[in-house]
């Protein structure tokens, strides 16, 4: 049992109203000193809780603990390893360095929170309390020329899991963003990924698949313009499903779509990347290390490429990002 399966009985028994250490040490026949160093110790991990004197703690935000007992609930398929942790510098990191120790594809790392989440280039990715972030080796059998078509297959995914468990429609945005609708008009992102691979020409070693989606994890004031979280939204289905849901969704749909995107690449899921794309056939602006481009979003192509009209002639892109 690791650690963090320890302290869970603490924190599933914490919530929004105050409860004091000795109704804690009561209901989880623990001495008063073990509960202490126990809140300690979830505390240190970055977890938000609050010491109210003599009313006892709390915990803010609003989490459903289903992400551990996946492991445990047969929820996911067999070929998916779950690694548990309350909080992580990055879920990346650890899978990362997992495949270079050699471990099967499948294994992924979830984490609770993560104190040094990263999108691409370095950039920092805002992983709080209560969103799903994780990391999934794979070890797909084409070369890596092939290999980074599938951060689009899984974004596809993605935006089709959160729809059916969730009931929130969802959106893409080249290559691997997922967004949501928003009143009065435009898009919030909701999910992010992150690619890492290793290989040689002619072969992959591993890719590190990173996922990083906003679900009850609160957003901090200057990504709100940008960003968003599913449990903002209010549809009938609201309360009625788990992170647990999403992520068993995600990787059932996202192994069977592997196991074909390996045998025939990104061109079976191009009509219905194209289908779920947030602003197809609109100009839109695209970033990329040379400077920017403007143009208008036609398709994706058979390899995952973007093809943008720019002053009538169509240009495919292979790198860089649409701008909201
Ligand atoms: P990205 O480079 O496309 O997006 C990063 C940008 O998105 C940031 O510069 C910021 O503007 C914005 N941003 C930051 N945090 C959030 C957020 N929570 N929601 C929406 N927008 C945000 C996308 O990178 C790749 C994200 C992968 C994250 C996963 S989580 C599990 C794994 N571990 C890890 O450290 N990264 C991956």
């Amino acid at each position: 049992v690791s650690r963090a399966a320890e302290l869970l009985p603490l924190l599933s028994a914490l919530g929004r109203t105050p409860v004091s250490g000795q109704t804690l040490a009561r209901k989880l026949h623990l001495s008063r000193t073990a509960v202490w160093k126990q809140i300690h110790e979830l505390k240190a991990a970055g977890l938000p809780i609050t010491t109210l004197s003599r009313r006892g703690y709390v915990l803010e935000g609003m989490p459903d603990f289903s992400l551990a007992a996946l492991r445990f609930a047969g929820a996911i398929e067999s070929w998916a390893r779950p690694h548990y942790e309350l909080s992580a510098v990055s879920t990346q990191v650890l899978a990362k360095q997992a495949a270079l120790g050699g471990i099967p594809e499948g294994h992924f790392w979830v984490s609770e929170l993560q104190t040094g989440g990263r999108g691409r280039l370095e950039r920092v990715w805002s992983s709080g309390f209560g969103g799903l972030w994780f990391s999934l080796v794979l070890r797909p059998q084409v070369p890596p020329a092939r290999a980074a078509s599938i951060g689009l297959v899984a974004a596809l995914t993605l935006s089709r899991a959160i729809e059916k468990v969730s009931g929130i429609p969802a959106r893409l945005k080249w290559p691997n963003d997922v967004l949501v609708a928003t009143r009065p008009k435009g898009f919030k992102k909701v999910a992010g990924f992150l690619t890492e691979m290793s290989g040689e020409v002619d072969k992959t070693d591993w890719v590190v698949l990173g996922v990083g989606l906003n679900v009850f994890n609160e957003l901090p004031e200057e990504l709100r313009g940008i960003a968003a979280a599913l449990g903002d939204f209010n549809t009938k289905k609201s309360g009625a499903w788990t992170r647990g849901d999403l992520l068993a969704e995600f990787l059932k749909e996202f192994y069977a779509a592997y196991r074909v995107w390996q045998r025939t690449g990104f061109l079976l899921f191009r009509d219905a990347y194209w289908h779920q794309y947030s602003k197809p056939n609109q100009p839109c602006v695209l970033k990329t290390a040379g400077g920017e481009l403007r143009g208008i979003a036609c398709s994706v192509d058979a390899s995952g490429a973007l093809v943008l009209e720019v002053r009538r002639q169509k240009k495919t892109v292979l790198e860089g990002e649409i701008v909201l």
